[in-house]
């Protein structure tokens, strides 16, 4: 079996294979039918076109992926001596198949790079399969975050959760409020300068990601972790006076007050500008960890930001704490906190809240992977280690008690950055374990095994240090 990850829905093996030396890709005559042309020639390498020979065909049908499936992702990949296809109902499908395509090359006995004959006919098993990236406590260049985006593409994931905002940074420019990224775009955790996106260069991560099929999810954190806000705008604090700038790990300290006269106009400012400036259907308006507001205060809180979004015409997110607000149906609320009462979140799933899952315990990958792991996050005795083998051993269907499986839209890993100051660590930190979650979100459940993954992620770190990347050899598993 080729050592595919995430494991499509059906994978069936014939015989020979097909070089891709020379084939020609063909593909139908829309704008984006042919970038995406351009796409597999890349993945596949310097093939070289010749006319005539075999031809990878590119084709947009209904009638792909495996028979029950009903993703506009799903997709039929099929390899025979004779030529390649890729076929599926939606260009998005197009390209997930290229992805597998992509991993199937390999190098044969005669040393040339082919594809092995193969039928694969798949379909996610959810649409959200994310990641969460803060890029507050320590900032990462555009440059970086579209290294993380390929490696999201690679591993099929489909949502970039940006968390934008917290009590050591603010780092989207806005229109609207530019002291927000002037006074504290400047410094992060530690002794780094920090930084900001501009909104141009916002939009262009936002196309990068797009052109990879990963919607990006802006978050700015509301009404605690905000301090950024408060240095740069006195009048959110009553008496007016800007807070001092934070650079440490501590959280819960800052918030927002709902009745000062600044604030309603703040978040109005801010989440619309936000709004407009994304180009896919989501806004997360953040509202975890609030230890400084009452529980009414708060409610009217997520409330106002859920309405200023609304408005803007954007789907809203909200970390696990907003089901303390009687939220509107449709909302989607992440699920992150293992250790507190989950009856909330079968209130708000009652009045038809969505469930997106992120447990700490599993997939929080700034975790440390054992007890030797200095450098890794630590939640004390209540949070056990996160290795490659808990990512991978859950199922999402019973990660929330009492919160059915038709409820959940999908499985986002987190990686928070305290204690992440550059791009070395940051992969070290996601490699291995974002491919297991990439696994657990799109793979059926009954065709995931610990062991087959262990055998096929093994592989994956002959490409990591082919691309430069760092990655934590993960026990359990025989690293190429
Ligand atoms: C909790 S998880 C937080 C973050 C921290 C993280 C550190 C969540 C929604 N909030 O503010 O960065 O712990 O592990």
């Amino acid at each position: 079996m080729p050592p595919l990850v995430p494991l499509p829905a059906q994978v069936r093996t014939t015989d020979g294979s097909l070089p891709l030396d020379g084939l020609r890709v063909v593909a139908g005559p829309s704008a984006e039918e042919q970038r995406l042309a351009t796409v597999a020639r890349d993945l596949l390498g310097p093939a070289g076109e010749t006319s005539g020979g075999p031809a990878l065909v590119l084709t947009l049908d209904d009638a792909a992926g495996p028979d029950d499936a009903t993703s506009p992702e799903r997709y039929t990949v099929e390899v025979a001596p004779a030529g390649a296809t890729v076929t599926a109902p939606t260009t998005e499908g197009l390209f997930r198949g290229l992805t597998t395509l992509a991993q199937l090359a390999t190098t044969d006995g005669e040393g040339r790079t082919v594809l092995p004959a193969v039928v694969v006919q798949d379909a996610p098993r959810y649409a959200w399969r994310g990641l969460s990236l803060d890029v507050a406590r320590h900032f990462f260049e555009p440059d970086v975050v579209e290294r993380v985006i390929d490696e999201m593409a690679r591993y099929k994931l489909s949502v970039l959760h940006l968390h934008l905002t917290d009590d050591q940074g603010w780092r989207l420019e806005l229109p609207s409020r530019p002291l927000l990224t002037e006074i504290s775009g400047k410094g992060e955790i530690g002794d780094g300068v920090g930084g900001f996106y501009t909104m141009d260069e916002f939009r262009r991560l936002q196309e990068y990601a797009a052109e990879r099929y990963v919607q990006v999810v802006p978050e700015f954190d509301m009404p605690g972790h905000t301090n950024a806000a408060t240095h740069a705008y006195g009048e959110l604090v009553p008496g007016g006076e800007p807070t001092d700038r934070f650079g440490g790990e501590e959280v819960g300290f800052s918030k927002l007050s709902f009745d000062l006269p600044g604030t309603e106009p703040f978040l109005r400012d801010v989440f619309g500008d936000m709004a407009a400036a994304t180009l896919g259907e989501y806004v997360h308006i953040g509202g975890d960890e609030v230890f400084t507001l009452g529980a009414e205060e708060y409610s009217r809180f997520v409330l106002l930001a859920h309405e200023v979004v609304t408005a803007a015409g954007k789907k809203v997110v909200g970390w696990q704490e907003i089901a303390e607000a009687e939220l509107p149906a449709g909302t989607v609320v992440q699920y992150w906190e293992t250790r507190k009462d989950t009856e909330p979140l079968r209130r708000a799933v009652d009045g038809g809240a969505k469930i997106l899952l992120s447990p700490a315990d599993r997939v929080y990958l700034d975790m440390k992977y054992d007890a030797d792991d200095v450098r890794g996050q630590d939640w004390g005795a209540s949070m056990p280690p996160v290795e490659l083998r808990d990512s991978y051993d859950w199922e999402p269907d019973a990660a929330v008690e009492g919160v059915d499986g038709d409820a959940v839209v999908g499985v986002e890993a987190a990686i928070w950055s305290e204690r992440i100051p550059d791009e070395d660590t940051l992969f070290m930190r996601l490699l291995p374990r974002l491919a297991a979650s990439a696994e657990v979100a799109w793979t059926p459940a009954d065709a995931r095994s610990w062991d087959d993954f262990a055998s096929r992620v093994s592989r994956e770190s002959a490409g990591w240090r082919e691309r430069g990347l760092t990655f934590h050899a993960s026990p359990g598993v025989d690293w190429a």
